[in-house]
């Protein structure tokens, strides 16, 4: 069967077309109004604002087509923005009518009680008896086998539909994120809707997707057990992400391989001062995504060298990962932006959209956000609308922009001694007994320190529009001695977007210290896992047994 792809060219659509290729289907982009017509089944995975969607489908004259092709009874699947395009309106473009044909509204979550994005897994509440009838799309169920509503499936979103009594009959389940309760599936007749991302969900995403291809194939019905059996203590919580991070550059041998170092310094000490080689990017990546990874971050730690675009190492490498991994990816490392050797230009949204466009659900950017705050503080802590952030963040949106903080402590006996810097009294005293720091921003992978620091950092570019923090440490970088408290506390305080901790985990225990000291969204490691030190579902089995929400790992 082939299932059309209503793709309006915002994000990243291929994990989608491969999580359906996986599942044994075809899939082909609608590309003029009569595809409409020879559908049978209909997918709209939107990415981005609401606003940008619909505008791009009235452009396309393709808002008619699909109301007419809904209101024919075949089946349509709407994902994250698609689901909301079904909608009146929404608060993030105020004045661009939705498709109104749910009498809805979106909204903003509220930020003064949680970070915004909601960003992570979360549990999916059942709001209706689901149907036996496998000739219905009400039969596509999202609780596991044995009846429990216990999978927890991937969010990213700022906006969503509350949940009120009026949609009663819409609604197929509904999630929790702190204060509020919006609606986190829809099915009624031929329509089915996720706010959450199947795509981006594991195993339990992929079950959803396949009970909606199957749906009306001969030979095939509807599978009722579309997840995984697993227990949890939190289905309405959002979790908190366990995050392996790759550091890839080409070693001396000209191989791409993933290397780990110690304080940012990737070579051995023995063995003839080599790049240590830990193993092949991809394998390693679904090794890690097999494991239970809720994320993966891919880090280029040598794109401060120029490279041609075409050339770039990480698309084919994010191309082969994102055929075999169903969690988000994060590119790092050269999004900034290029001239290539020829002379040719091409500014870093053109960058980002490559690594989109090959399988990237989000880009960190790294040396290039330093610049940009430099700059940002130098206009008087205004923006541009010029920098990488802020032109990556208004196409692909905020969730897709993570600022890669790479510092180091630099120590002083007073806060005068640093009057233009945000000075921390520290537990752990300097060298020469100096009881404070503070934290100077590097560029080039730590071979450049920068007037700025991370406090500036990270509230400028939260400023620009980033949508969340990646929170190194040079200091604690492959030390295995636990992550910096001090640093990461200040960085959560600092900003309302998600913080990934980063740079020094050594045992599971020190998972759990950093989430309950700081409330961060998620942490970062990567010698441990590289090294089979502590596997990925020991990490979780302590985060669980210490009452730390986190999704389990699906068997
Ligand atoms: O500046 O935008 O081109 O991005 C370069 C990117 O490469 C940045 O995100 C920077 O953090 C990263 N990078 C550059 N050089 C290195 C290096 O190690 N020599 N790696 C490097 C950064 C830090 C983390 C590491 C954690 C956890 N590595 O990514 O994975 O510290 O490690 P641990 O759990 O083993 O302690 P741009």
């Amino acid at each position: 069967m082939v299932v059309y792809l209503l793709d309006y060219g915002a994000g990243n659509v291929r994990s989608l077309v491969n999580a359906v290729k996986k599942i044994g289907h075809d899939i082909k982009p609608i590309t003029c109004v009569e595809d409409f017509d020879k559908a049978s089944k209909i997918i709209f995975p939107g990415v981005g604002a609401f606003g940008p969607a619909m505008e791009s489908l009235r452009k396309k004259g393709f808002v008619e087509p699909l109301k007419k092709y809904i209101a024919s009874g075949k089946p349509f699947m709407g994902i994250c923005v698609g689901m909301q395009s079904l909608c009146l309106g929404s608060e993030e473009n105020p004045g661009v009518e939705g498709l109104s044909i749910i009498p809805a509204t979106v909204k903003r979550f509220n930020d003064k009680t949680k970070t915004v994005p909601h960003m992570g897994w979360n549990g999916a509440h059942l709001e209706k008896e689901q149907s036996q009838d496998k000739s219905s799309l009400s039969s596509i169920q999202l609780i596991n086998h044995r009846g429990e509503e216990s999978t927890f499936y991937y969010f990213v979103h700022s906006y969503a539909i509350p949940y009120s009594e009026d949609i009663k009959d819409w609604v197929l389940s509904t999630t929790t994120y702190k204060d509020e309760k919006y609606v986190s599936s829809i099915q009624k007749g031929n329509i089915f809707a996720t706010q959450f991302h199947p795509e981006k969900s594991g195993y339990a995403g992929l079950m959803i997707l396949k009970a909606f291809l199957d749906f009306g194939e001969e030979n095939k019905e509807v599978s009722s057990n579309v997840v995984a059996p697993l227990s949890t203590p939190c289905r309405d919580r959002l979790t908190r992400r366990i995050i392996a991070c790759l550091d890839v550059r080409t070693n001396d041998q000209g191989d791409l391989v993933v290397t780990k170092g110690d304080q940012y310094d990737v070579r051995e000490k023995k063995d003839g001062n080599n790049v240590r080689n830990l193993g092949k990017p991809v394998d390693l990546a679904k090794r890690y995504y097999e494991e239970g990874a809720d994320e993966i971050t891919f880090l280029n730690i040598t794109s401060f060298r120029d490279c041609p675009l075409r050339d770039l190492p990480m698309i084919e490498v994010l191309k082969r990962a994102s055929e075999s991994i169903f969690v988000p990816l994060t590119i790092g490392g050269g999004i900034r932006d290029l001239t290539d050797p020829d002379g040719v230009f091409h500014p870093a949204l053109e960058v980002a959209g490559e690594y989109f466009r090959s399988g990237a659900d989000k880009v960190s950017i790294g040396s290039d956000a330093v610049y940009a705050t430099e700059q940002f503080i130098a206009r008087g802590n205004k923006p541009s609308g010029e920098t990488a952030i802020e032109q990556i963040s208004k196409v692909y949106g905020a969730q897709a922009v993570v600022i890669s903080v790479d510092p180091r402590r630099v120590y002083v006996n007073s806060p005068e001694d640093a009057p233009n810097h945000h000075v921390l009294p520290t537990k752990y005293p300097g060298p020469n007994g100096e009881n404070y720091c503070w934290y100077q921003c590097t560029v080039k992978g730590g071979r450049e320190g920068r007037d700025v620091d991370v406090y500036q950092l990270v509230t400028s570019c939260e400023a620009m529009g980033a949508g969340e923090i990646l929170c190194n440490c040079m200091d604690k970088d492959g030390t295995n001695s636990g992550f910096d408290l001090e640093l990461i506390e200040d960085v959560k305080k600092a900003v309302t977007i998600p913080v990934i901790a980063s740079s020094g985990a050594g045992k599971p225990e020190h998972f759990t210290e950093v989430f309950e000291a700081t409330n961060v969204e998620a942490a970062l490691a990567a010698g441990i896992f590289h090294r089979r030190e502590v596997p990925i579902v020991s990490v979780k089995e302590h985060l669980f047994d210490t009452n730390v929400p986190v999704r389990p790992v699906e068997k």
